[in-house]
């Protein structure tokens, strides 16, 4: 009975992005500048490194042919386009997304992330932003976090890594093992009911293991035993895939306002030309796998 709840919350959860939003047009190929229509959606993946999870390397999204990190870019953007989940995986994995203009700063919400949430069900994202400094069309330069609700309490922690190791048989159905820079260890658990690819392991790394780094929010995550199920809170503001109330359809808000530099300083951006969403609980849910941020969409609001 559980499994058949699981299964049905998540695929409540997956349809969540499909069935609320209108339908957007397609970007202007071009780029725009030829009086063409410029999109207000994110149009370019610049880099898709989810965590190992359970949506990594799914059957049937077009995930099981990856096999480079380019290949993975463009699954990323035309899911996007299409406003089709795109999973981050575990803590750390990221995505980083461009737009045919600039976001500029006023001082309000200037952008915003559609996701999968439900009010039973937040798996929160940090976000971050780069203005490109040096002029050169690309994201190589500073990266600025977005303060969430939770920064500074002590569930947050800045500077967080964790270390994922591929089995090293390459066996299928393994669990994958992680060790965390405070020294923890632990699994993203192989959930063959419900996610039966060969590995959750991105293998088109080519690698044995890799580490992500990052912000971390710790678990808020609880198991609910009169209900037989796992109970996913949201954080008050301020994340990607962070339910923020019924209102918002999938929606989370976003201001360069509370950019903050790598010591926690607020930093005046009067533009940004991308955005990075990161997963950011590293926390095993039981048969609902690990907590991993889903995106949909990522939309230019001014
Ligand atoms: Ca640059
Ligand atoms: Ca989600």
């Amino acid at each position: 009975m559980k499994k058949i709840l699981l299964l049905l919350v998540s695929l409540m959860t997956l349809n969540g992005c499909f069935s609320t939003l209108p339908e957007i047009p397609d970007p202007d190929p071009e780029g725009g500048g030829q009086g063409g229509f410029i999109s207000d959606y994110s149009t370019t993946v610049w880099e898709y490194l989810p965590a190992p999870g359970q949506f990594i390397g799914e059957i049937g999204t077009g995930m099981e042919s990856i096999t480079s990190p380019e290949i993975a870019c463009e699954y990323a953007r035309q899911r996007l386009n299409n406003q089709a989940y795109v999973s981050l995986g575990g803590f750390g994995g990221y995505i980083i997304v461009g737009f045919a203009k600039d976001i500029l700063n006023t001082g309000g919400n200037e952008f915003s992330i559609t996701s999968n949430q439900t009010s039973v069900s937040s798996e929160p994202g940090i976000v971050w932003v780069m203005k490109d400094d040096n002029n050169n069309d690309k994201p190589d330069d500073t990266w600025y976090e977005l303060k969430g609700s939770q920064y500074g309490k002590d569930d947050y922690q800045s500077n967080y890594s964790v270390t994922y190791y591929d089995d090293p048989d390459k066996k299928i159905g393994a669990d994958i093992a992680w060790e965390d820079s405070d020294g923890n260890k632990g699994v993203i658990k192989y959930l063959k009911e419900f996610h039966s690819q060969d590995s959750y392991f991105p293998r088109w790394l080519n690698t044995t293991s890799y580490t992500l780094r990052g912000s971390r929010l710790k678990p808020n995550i609880t198991y609910n035993d009169s209900k037989k199920r796992w109970e996913f809170p949201s954080f008050d503001w301020g994340y990607a895939d962070n339910y923020e109330g019924a209102q918002n359809l999938n929606r989370t808000f976003f201001s360069l306002k509370n950019a903050i530099d790598k010591d926690g300083k607020p930093v005046s951006l009067s533009s940004i030309s991308w955005v990075k969403i990161q997963s950011a609980v590293n926390f095993q849910a039981g048969d609902c796998g690990e907590v991993s941020t889903e995106i949909c969409a990522v939309k230019i609001e001014n």
